[in-house]
């Protein structure tokens, strides 16, 4: 499976195309549209949300809501295109009225001066910021959104929350009094925030609400735990084919992510091997298991069979209302960075984001493994998998 988006963030449309999901999937867009509604419902986010409505349209590789093994095209409307139309209009020339929101202060942080220099786009830093935006991430989440379908239907849940906004953190303990992912979903997606619990949710909420009014941003840190997958995906033998590697740039992949660890692998290196070291348990109903998960659920490079427990820290986002200093680009005289309408925090979307991206990349394992022409007989050979390593 592999997929490619393209789109402007106030261009007319947001596309992917993803080649290699398996015939006979069943696929609806109220599937798709759900996730993008999480995504896009999140606290913290700026103005630009109470003018989309992100919805999918399907151009090929669904006929009567089952997937034809073909590839899929999924489109997502740009509403606020409306309002840009000519600045971002495909096919005019430039002219000094589409022209007029120009962008020459680039923005420490975001890619603007090093996208202008790479690019030379030396007239106008937009050409980079329009793609350079996390508008783009609608589409990773409805290529998730197919992925999680897919892994749902074998058995496999992924969901992801928000564990800490600045100096805010929530009490990750909590997890242990839940009994399955799907309650951990009903309880943070409950919150606006998705923190952990109410007292979090309310305190995020606070600082979220200052940091506005200080006319600055915030970062923190998102967690996905991804249950039911089976041990023996991805590989030891090369390092390119190590999935925790693989999900590791999938997540900093994501626009604003700095860093990733696995079962909290930061807090271990000031640990003992006896303290980290996930020991060897076995019974007759389970097979092989273990008596606890500090690995995050990988043991070089392949899923041990135990939750995958993956980290993310987001950077505070790089557009401020109170700008820092920066250069024009055209006058190389110091000034103000550019003001564009932005966000206080994308923590909140980014949990939802960070979770499709490592559906996308297990969804990817599972079909380099297994049969990816049809979808049933990839189940019927997973479930024998299932057995053959429970009986190992
Ligand atoms: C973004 C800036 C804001 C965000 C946008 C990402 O957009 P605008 O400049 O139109 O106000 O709302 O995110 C989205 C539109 C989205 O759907 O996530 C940026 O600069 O990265």
């Amino acid at each position: 499976m592999r997929y490619i988006t393209a789109g402007e963030s106030h261009g007319p449309e947001e596309i992917a195309i993803i080649e290699g999901i398996p015939a006979g999937l069943h696929i609806t867009s109220e599937d798709i549209n759900l996730e993008l509604a999480r995504r896009q419902h999140a606290y913290g986010r700026g103005g630009r949300q109470l003018i989309e409505f992100d919805t999918v349209t399907f151009m090929s590789g669904i006929r009567h809501q089952m997937t034809l093994g073909s590839p899929i095209t999924l489109n997502v409307h740009n509403d606020d295109h409306n309002n840009w139309t000519a600045i971002m209009a495909p096919d005019e020339p430039a002219t000094l009225e589409n022209t007029l929101r120009k962008v020459l202060r680039p923005r420490p942080g975001h890619a603007d001066l090093i996208g202008g220099m790479k690019y030379r786009h030396q007239d106008d830093l937009r050409n980079v910021l329009e793609r350079s935006s996390a508008r783009e991430t609608v589409m990773r989440v409805a290529v998730g959104a197919v992925a999680k379908k897919l892994l749902r239907e074998l058995g496999i849940d992924v969901h992801g929350f928000v564990l800490s906004v600045g100096p805010v953190k929530g009490d990750a303990q909590v997890l242990t009094q839940y009994e399955s992912l799907d309650e951990v979903r009903q309880v943070t997606e409950s919150f606006a925030t998705r923190a952990l619990d109410a007292e979090t949710d309310a305190k995020i909420q606070t600082l979220i609400d200052e940091t506005k009014r200080n006319r600055d941003t915030v970062g923190g840190m998102v967690q996905v735990l991804a249950t039911g997958v089976p041990a023996g995906l991805g590989s030891y033998v090369s390092a390119d084919t190590k999935l925790d590697a693989k999900i590791a740039r999938a997540i900093v992949g994501i626009n604003a992510f700095k860093a990733v660890d696995f079962g909290e692998a930061f807090d271990h290196a000031q640990l003992f091997g006896s303290q980290v070291m996930d020991e060897i348990l076995w019974s007759e109903e389970q097979g092989f298991y273990r008596a606890t998960d500090n690995m995050g659920g990988f043991e070089g490079g392949m899923t041990t069979g135990e939750m995958i427990i993956v980290r993310g820290v987001v950077k505070p986002i790089p557009t401020l209302y109170r700008p820092m200093r920066s250069v024009d680009i055209d006058t190389h005289i110091e000034h103000k960075a550019s003001i564009e309408r932005s966000d206080t925090t994308a923590v909140t979307a980014a949990a939802v984001i960070a979770e499709h991206m490592v559906a996308i990349e297990l969804a990817k394992a599972i079909l380099d493994k297994f049969d990816c022409d049809n979808f049933n007989r990839l189940k019927e050979q997973l479930s024998v998998y299932r057995e053959e390593i429970k009986n190992f």
